[in-house]
């Protein structure tokens, strides 16, 4: 509905729902009850300086990385937000080895399976810098009543709706389903995310680079290369462009996707294939991408959305962002 709040997020996802006849609302349940999660997670986010949920939980994930306890309420957030729909045949998790199935307990048979990193950036947590969810959905094919990993390793082009949320001066929600990308902001007076940035577009040309030069001692000759042509001295080209880094993707993508710029995590001597996971970051921040007209590649010039998925947990390189930009960066890779 658009009250004098505006456009909710409620609104939009029925819009949307419209446009297919044949809907049975189960899409639109999924995202709502999404939704809910990340409202969930938004408050715990932005009070968790008050609480005794900062800091380290004393374990690590698949990823061998150190999580934290914002990690953990995050991810157990969504599972047991997301497990008891119906809509759902399976979920799998930056934090979860394997695919997480639904309990028997729960309503089985759901069309959909969704992938997460609960909390992307979670160094972040503890200096109050913005951190975010990322999500993807994908259709259920495989014929097995259970979820099946073939129904997880889909390439990006069969997504069917990829998003985050981005938890800093205010909480937004970006998403798209194929039919432009939208962004909504929470109201925290009314728990309400309200349409802020309709049909978003990302600018076809940047003046922004984002890449952690202090991984420079490790990149090979073409990424130094890449580098240098953002950092050279040529006005007519808007060179040199600005540096800026959060160490947060969904924080670094979001300010590109909005002011224009590209991101780069390119393969290094310590991550071969680079350290961004595939699934579950880098094909639903380039569905975004593409849907606002930007462009995600990996360091051999591949669309990530084409990517053929062979592990859950697989890394990428990824090169994403305002089209020219990233068009300039596959033509220096080549
Ligand atoms: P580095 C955070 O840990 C993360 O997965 C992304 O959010 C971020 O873009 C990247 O790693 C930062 O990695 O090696 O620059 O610290």
């Amino acid at each position: 509905m658009t009250t004098r709040l505006g456009t909710t997020i409620t609104k939009k996802i029925m819009e949307e729902q419209r446009q297919f006849p044949k809907a049975t609302g189960d899409f639109s349940g999924m995202l709502y009850e999404l939704v809910v999660g990340l409202k969930v997670i938004a408050y715990e986010v932005n009070k968790a300086g008050l609480m005794s949920i900062l800091g380290q939980a004393g374990s690590t994930n698949i990823q061998g990385e150190v999580q934290q306890k914002l990690d953990i309420f995050a991810n157990t957030t969504l599972i047991h937000k997301m497990d008891h729909t119906g809509y759902l045949c399976g979920m799998a998790s930056e934090e979860v080895d394997d695919i997480i199935e639904i309990p028997d307990r729960h309503p089985q048979g759901g069309k959909y399976v969704l992938l997460f990193d609960p909390l992307d950036g979670s160094s972040n947590i503890d200096v109050n810098v913005s951190i975010g969810t990322i999500f993807a959905v994908y259709r259920k094919i495989s014929d097995h009543p259970k979820c099946t990993m073939e129904d997880f390793l889909q390439p990006g082009t069969q997504l069917l709706a990829a998003g985050y949320a981005v938890y800093g001066s205010s909480t937004m929600f970006v998403y798209t389903t194929g039919l432009g990308v939208h962004g909504f902001t929470l109201d925290p007076g009314v728990g309400e995310f309200i349409l802020s940035h309709p049909n978003m577009k990302s600018p076809d040309k940047g003046g922004i680079y984002s890449i952690n030069e202090g991984n420079s001692i490790n990149w090979d000759a073409k990424t130094h290369k890449v580098v240098e042509h953002f950092k050279a001295n040529d006005k007519t080209d808007g060179r040199p462009y600005s540096g800026r880094y959060i160490g947060s993707l969904v924080a670094d993508f979001h300010r590109n996707l909005l002011k224009g710029g590209i991101f780069m995590y390119p393969p290094d001597k310590k991550s071969p294939n680079g350290k961004l996971r595939l699934m579950y970051e880098a094909i639903p921040l380039a569905f975004i991408a593409e849907q606002a007209g930007g462009m995600a590649i990996d360091a051999t010039g591949r669309r990530i959305l084409e990517i053929p998925p062979k592990e859950l947990h697989q890394r990428t390189s990824l090169y994403i962002g305002s089209r020219q930009d990233v068009e300039t960066v596959r033509k220096l890779l080549g």
